[in-house]
């Protein structure tokens, strides 16, 4: 009732009053992005970190990072252990190290052969999926490449939490990938307005 006859009435307080307080308001705040946050626990292991927590749902649009993302191969370790990025994203390799360094990856089958220290290699991940990093001449080197098919990923840090921010409001599966894992799969809704945080635990 109010909303036809205000405008009439008074159009430029009708107009003000209906954005401020009345259905309109909430039409006009029902596209803004939320924000999901929480706490993954991960039992049995050292760490809450590296969990990799991704929002899927069917034809959601990725755009890959413009530039490749880093991975470092120091004190004969991959820095960061565990990295995501979309399809079509790339990650170089950078050998920090005094002595070559390899990669390679059984899921991924490629090999991009052995470099000496301070020279890198870029790689490119058409494909969604998990990718490890593996290198042949030293066998405890391992990292991981998760490529999400959504634009809406986190990675948990040491104390297990994450943050998604500008998730529009919808229906979303949750996933959760741990590299010792089996991981999880949740069904949640995201609405508009409502900030959602989820506290969630890893047991197998
Ligand atoms: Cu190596």
């Amino acid at each position: 009732m109010r909303s036809t006859s205000l405008p009439t009435l008074l159009p430029t307080a009708g107009l003000v009053f209906l954005v401020a307080l009345g259905p309109a308001g909430t039409k006009a705040t029902a596209a803004l992005p939320v924000t999901v946050s929480g706490t993954v626990v991960v039992k049995g292991v050292k760490t809450n970190a590296d969990v990799v927590v991704t929002l899927e749902a069917p034809g959601l649009k990725t755009t890959p990072p413009a530039q490749p993302l880093p991975i470092d191969q120091k004190g004969f370790r991959f820095l960061p252990h565990v990295t995501v990025t979309v399809p079509g994203g790339s990650v170089r390799f950078l050998n920090n190290d005094p002595e070559p360094h390899n990669v390679y990856s059984p899921e991924g089958r490629y090999n991009l052969g052995t470099w000496p220290p301070q020279d890198t290699r870029d790689h490119r991940f058409d494909q969604p999926g998990v990718y490890s990093q593996l290198c042949n001449i030293h066998p405890d080197m391992l990292a991981f490449v998760v490529v999400a098919p959504t634009p809406y990923f986190a990675k948990t840090d040491a104390a297990g939490a994450f943050e998604i921010k500008g998730v529009p409001p919808g229906r979303y599966t949750l996933v959760l990938w741990h590299e010792k894992k089996d991981g999880l799969e949740q069904e949640v809704t995201v609405v508009a307005g409502k900030p959602l945080r989820l506290d969630l635990v890893l047991e197998k």
